[in-house]
This record gives structure tokens, sequence and C-alpha cells, in this order.
């Protein structure tokens, strides 16, 4: 499969069956229609999506994340070079949160991911969702489910640029790599707490640069702090030589092999209903005018925060409570 753009051949006659038997074959024109009935939403995802449910997915998910410029197109390239050297077939979903698809960062990671784009056991796909309303919560996990129906032995989720994609790309992957490298300034170099929750392997990247060593006893310090039995190893990598990718590739196939091979798309459906639900609720609360009138009590102390929130959340609930007086 090859970096196919969208296909705009749809056919309006029974857009689910054929679609979704090629899709199954892994014909990479369906896989790209596929994703892109699931980005566009509407009765076309919902087909889609309807034949995706009780899928029995056999890919790995692993997700890439870290700051801006630390490595992880690069490193990403490195690991599909791995994985097939491996013979195995591999996605890569480009997520970039904020901007559109034409932004430069993720033309510039397709330019850097460009030896893999004549090879057919790779596919590559850049996301994004600037203007969908929950878009990218919404449509990765069905994203996913399209990968993994179309029989792909691993599937590579990239956070492109900064910010919260970081931790929400571990929600959908079964591994999730977190890098980091020297000689990125102070503020983008400090990976915050939260993030760290989130890795199972840890990355330091451009391990060929003065500092790395300095990064690495950072993290590990870090790490002392978090709240849990096991500490993911962090691991020295040098991705524009291919440094250190076979132990990295070691510390994924460990941390799926700790898991159930099957609680990937169910993992994946109660993210999505967790993230659909959090938006609508988000919606409700939002357009109560009870909203207004429970912040003032707080401010009057005539009722405390944690009530006020049980009585906002019934309200949300059960929308016909709004009509009472
Ligand atoms: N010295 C050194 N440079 C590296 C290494 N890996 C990547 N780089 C360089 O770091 C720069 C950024 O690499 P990218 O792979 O684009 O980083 P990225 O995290 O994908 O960047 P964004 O997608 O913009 O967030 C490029 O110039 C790479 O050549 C490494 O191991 N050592
Ligand atoms: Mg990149």
């Amino acid at each position: 499969m090859t970096v196919v753009g969208d296909d705009d051949t749809a056919s309006t006659a029974s857009p689910g069956d054929s679609l979704f038997d090629r899709l199954r074959r892994g014909d990479a024109a369906a896989v790209a229609r596929a994703l892109s009935a699931i980005e566009t939403g509407g009765p076309q995802a919902d087909v889609v999506r309807g034949r995706l449910q009780s899928l029995d997915g056999a890919a790995r998910v692993v997700g890439f994340s870290g700051p801006p410029g630390v490595g992880k197109s690069t490193l990403v390239n490195a690991y599909i070079d791995e994985l097939r050297s491996q013979a195995r077939s591999v996605a890569v979903l480009a997520v970039d949160p904020s901007s559109p698809v034409t932004g430069g960062a993720v033309l510039g990671d397709r330019t850097r991911m460009g030896n893999h784009t004549s090879d057919p056991g790779v596919f590559i796909r850049s996301v994004a969702s600037r203007g969908h309303l929950g878009g990218l919560a919404l449509s990765i996990p069905s994203m996913l489910d399209v990968l993994d129906a179309a029989g792909f032995d691993d599937i590579v989720l990239e956070a492109v640029g900064a910010g919260q994609s970081e931790v929400e790309i571990s929600h959908f992957a079964d591994t999730t790599v977190i890098l980091s490298a020297p000689g990125l300034g102070d503020d983008v170099q400090a990976i915050k707490a939260g993030i760290l929750e989130v890795a199972d392997v840890l990355v330091v990247n451009k391990a060929d640069l003065p500092g790395a060593d300095e990064t690495r006893r950072h993290l590990e310090a870090m790490l002392e702090l978090r709240d849990t039995v096991t500490s993911p190893p962090v691991l020295p990598v040098v991705a524009l030589h291919g440094n250190g990718i076979g132990a990295m590739t070691q510390a994924i196939d460990q941390n799926h092999a700790a898991q159930d091979a099957s609680c990937g798309p169910q993992r994946r459906a109660s993210e999505a209903l967790r993230q659909a639900a959090i938006a609508e609720l988000t919606r409700r609360i939002a357009a109560d005018p009870e909203l207004d009138r429970l912040g003032a009590a707080i401010h009057r102390g005539d009722i405390n925060l944690a009530d006020a929130v049980g009585a906002l959340i019934n309200r949300a609930a059960s929308p016909d409570e709004r009509n009472q007086p």
C-alpha cells in the first residue's frame, strides 16, 4: 500500500458492502476512502463504523509523542524500517489536532518518511481536525479500527506538534512511547509529569548530542516521583542513524506481550464512548442557565462546590429537569 489521497470515486450505491470487502483485502484506495468517510463524519461514517463493529482486530497500536523537533518523524521512519525488516505491514497516522491538513509539519513528515512511500507494506496518512467539533477524539478510534480491519500488523500514531495530543494519543495506543532529547531549550524540553504518567517506553533521542546523559538522568529522577510500582525503561536512541531502535522495539514488544491481545478494539470503543460522553456533557452544561445561578450561589457561600457539581451533572443527565422551575 502506498500513500493514497482522498478517493472521490465513491459510488452512491451500497456504500458499505463493496468498500468493506475491499477494505478487508487491504486495498489501499478502499482504506483511504474509509478513513475519509470517518474523518468527514455523517451517514457514510456511520455505515463504515457499523461494519467495523465486533471486529476482532490483531493490529498493535503504538503511539509516539514528544515536543516539536524531538525527532518523532525520524524515529517513526526508523521504526518502520525495523518492522519492515521483520516483514510486518504498518500503517501510520500522523495526527495533528491543531493544523489543517495542508500544514507544513505534516508535509515535512511525509518527506521524512518519503523512502517508504513506494513500499506496498506501508500506508501513511495525515489526520487533521481543525474545525471538527471534538472530531479528532471521536474519529481516531474508528480510523484505527479501519486500519485494523485492513489487516495491518502494526499501526503507528504520531502526534504532530505540541500540546495535549501527547496525552490524548495514549488513550488510543496499546503502547505509548514518549520522546525527549537534549538541546531543545528548557521550555520545550521539560516533559510534563502528566505525560510521563502515560509513558510505557521513554526514549532519549539524539543521544549523539551533548547533554543526552543529563536528559536521561533528568527523566529518571522525574520517574522516581511516579506513583507506580514499575517504571518505564529510559532508552538512548539516535533515530537519525537507527541506533537503539532494536532495544526500543524490544521494549515495545514486551509491553504488548503483557497485554491481552483482544483488548485493543474494546478499549478504543470505550475511549470513543468516554470522549463522546464528555463532549455531550460539556455541551449540555454550557447551555444550562443554571450554571451561572449555581456559580453565583457558590460565590455567596450558599452551596459548596461538590453539591453544585452534583446538581449540574444531574440536570445535564436528565434535560427534562431543566424545564422545572
Ligand atoms: N543529531 C540528531 N538529530 C536528529 C536525530 N533524530 C532527528 N534529528 C533531527 O531533528 C530534527 C527534527 O526531527 P523530526 O523527526 O522532524 O522531529 P519531529 O519530532 O517529528 O518534529 P515535529 O513533527 O515538527 O514535531 C531534524 O532535523 C532531524 O534530522 C538524532 O538522533 N540525532
Ligand atoms: Mg514530525
